[in-house]
């Protein structure tokens, strides 16, 4: 088993964790999920794909007493602020106009709901999208008028095209052919769950999309019951891939559905990918679908349509990244 395991103390520590949990990276490993008898697991958080430092920052965020609502949204900040990573906020892929336009949504143990779409310029849409939330009488702003609504909220104008996004955009002009790829195209975008040491659940999720997507494409991510779903009595999901297939089964608020007619996380996961699957005929050879889940106990899931999602659970002092199980062995 090609199993690697590396601390990563130092990284924390600049990133002011105060932690001696280790990064563990389980490239062949699926997750463990036994709840532990009936003992509740929070803290918890888990997030999409390879980021265990948004979800070391939200762990510190919960360790420092902090509620679910500001773990997710600090989590998520860390990959807006991250120029390398491709898919989320500051040196996201831009549309095929060469505009980067960051969607995020935020949901919290309420069932308080905000989202923005559309919005250039602004790096840290997850926490624009928690003030619609709280400082708004809407739940979603758009374009031009959620940029405007940042500004006035004291967000900084900033340029999110960096070199290297522009360089691809440019190299992609030459075919200007659209084509997401499985696994690349749609990766990194973050959805993140977390419960707080409360019993709380919050989750968020922070995306520039498809890159090269047509002008003003707005996928899943920021819908709410698509790209997030949250309910507080039973747990939470989110989703990352080809937002246009999530959106047509809602496939967050069906996996949330399930886990209360008693499915575990992972049961839900799998049912609603098998959704998705069915709904596409044969296209789903085409395109990646990936869920997360968590359910109030603490339990977790994960599962997808292509070999190739992961996703990162920090819980019990352990920061660890597994492999989604999925559902084209062909
Ligand atoms: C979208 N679901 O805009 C997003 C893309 C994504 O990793 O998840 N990328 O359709």
């Amino acid at each position: 088993m090609d199993r690697r395991k590396f601390i990563q103390n130092a990284s924390l520590s600049t990133l002011g964790v105060v932690a001696t949990a280790s990064v563990i990276s389980c490239e062949n490993s699926t997750e463990n999920n036994n709840v532990l008898g009936s003992v509740i697991i929070k803290p918890i958080v888990i997030a999409t794909w390879r980021v265990p430092n948004a979800t070391a920052k939200a762990w510190e965020v919960l360790q420092n007493g902090g509620t679910s609502l500001d773990a997710v949204e600090q989590g998520c900040m860390m990959e807006e602020a991250d120029v390398k990573n491709a898919s989320v906020g500051k040196g996201g892929l831009p549309d095929r106009d060469g505009n980067v336009t960051l969607d995020a949504c935020i949901m919290d143990k309420n069932g308080d709901y905000g989202a923005v779409m559309c919005v250039q310029n602004i790096t840290h849409v997850i926490s624009l999208a928690r003030k619609v939330m709280e400082e708004t009488p809407h739940v979603m702003l758009a374009g031009k008028g959620a940029e405007k609504f940042g500004y006035q909220q004291g967000f900084k104008k900033e340029k999110l095209l960096t070199e290297s996004s522009k360089k691809a955009w440019e190299k992609w002009k030459e075919t200007s052919q659209y084509k997401p790829i499985i696994n690349i195209e749609n990766h990194d975008t973050i959805g993140m769950l977390a419960i707080d040491n409360n019993g709380d659940i919050s989750g968020a999720c922070t995306t520039s999309g498809l890159s090269y997507k047509m002008a003003g494409r707005v996928g899943d991510s920021p819908i709410i019951g698509s790209g997030l779903f949250i309910d507080n009595e039973i747990g939470g999901a989110t989703a990352t891939g080809m937002g246009e297939e999530v959106l047509k089964t809602v496939g967050s608020f069906l996996i949330v559905e399930l886990m209360r007619q008693g499915k575990t996380p992972q049961k839900a996961c799998e049912e609603a990918v098998r959704r998705v699957v069915k709904k596409s005929g044969n296209r789903f050879k085409d395109f990646q679908v990936g869920f997360i889940a968590i359910n109030k106990q603490g339990e977790t899931g994960a599962y997808c349509i292509h070999e190739g999602f992961n996703y990162n659970v920090y819980k019990q002092e352990e920061n660890k990244n597994y492999k989604s199980t999925y559902f084209n062995k062909a």
